[in-house]
């Protein structure tokens, strides 16, 4: 479920062929880990490994580096310039790798939320079952219909005392596509467009978005499921990084504490091989379009 790949520093050139091996890996379910790729912080950064500095409600600090804006940031008007300095140089170091190392991408990737994990996941007590992320999932987000573009996300763990990010990975989509396919609903009429005139929606709901969303919350109702699929614990190591397709690959964190996440969104035209990617396996389980308006 892993490719690893031996690359120890942001801007380093990429051979062309380890390039194309890292997009047909992703583009196959697999992790990208990066054992030896850390983000070294600054020394007036290593006070923000604490989470005091997260709003108790987000959770997360993110930062949209398009925008300059952090959002779940508690602090002072001195550290938040530090907090955007140290966000916005993770963003742009990501974006460096990604950009030579999944050189195919570069034309179409486009960049968003930076992310900032300071809350230990192991005990936390999430609000509903549906942002509980111990519980296998493929990302999909009910504000942010993404339109068949794909969520790829890259993570650094940045942990000080050595304390590794542990995930659980689950069976390829295909496998969770079929398995959750008789449990599919159809939209209510009008709901998209519905959904977005309240602004419930950040843009409207396609019939991908629709049902990549049940998957999402079916996969974490079912405990069952949760407990008897075939699935497999990794754990990544403080200063080491993975980037994966979190849309299609089967995931839970189940402990850990400080990692940087960079997500990028492709649009489904940049793929190398659209058939696999989760607009293309449900297009083919569904039999139809999912990506235009309804
Ligand atoms: O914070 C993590 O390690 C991963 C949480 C998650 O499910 C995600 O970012 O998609
Ligand atoms: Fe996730």
């Amino acid at each position: 479920m892993l490719t690893t790949l031996d690359i120890i520093d942001w801007f380093q050139e990429i051979p062309n062929d380890l390039a194309q091996t890292a997009v047909q890996a992703l583009e196959s379910g697999q992790v990208l880990f990066l054992p030896n790729l850390n983000f070294a912080l600054k020394k007036e950064e290593q006070n923000f490994l604490s989470p005091q500095y997260a709003d108790t409600r987000t959770k997360n600090i993110s930062y949209d580096i398009n925008h300059h804006r952090l959002r779940g940031l508690v602090c002072d008007d001195e550290e938040r310039e530090y907090f955007e300095n140290m966000m916005a140089r993770f963003a742009k170091q990501s974006q460096i790798l990604i950009r030579h190392l999944l050189n195919h991408y570069a034309p179409s990737l486009l960049s968003a939320r930076t992310s900032f994990r300071p809350v230990e996941i192991a005990g936390r007590i999430a609000p509903s079952y549906r942002k509980d992320d111990t519980r296998l999932h493929v990302d999909a987000f009910p504000a942010n219909p993404t339109q068949g573009k794909r969520i790829l996300r890259l993570f650094t763990n940045v942990n000080p005392v050595s304390k590794p990010r542990v995930w659980r990975l689950g069976e390829p989509f295909e496998e969770v596509a079929k398995q959750f396919h008789p449990s599919l609903k159809r939209p209510v009429f009008g709901s998209a467009y519905l959904l977005q005139a309240l602004k419930i929606t950040k843009a409207r709901r396609t019939l991908y978005d629709h049902y990549m969303l049940q998957l999402h919350d079916n996969m974490k109702a079912d405990l069952d499921y949760q407990k008897t699929v075939a699935q497999q614990q990794v754990e990544f190591p403080a200063g080491s990084s993975w980037i994966v397709y979190t849309d299609q690959v089967s995931h839970a964190a189940m402990a850990g504490q400080f990692t940087f996440e960079q997500t990028f969104y492709l649009p489904p035209e940049g793929l190398l091989e659209p058939s696999k990617s989760p607009l293309g396996v449900l297009e083919g389980m569904l039999n139809k379009d999912l990506i235009s308006l309804f």
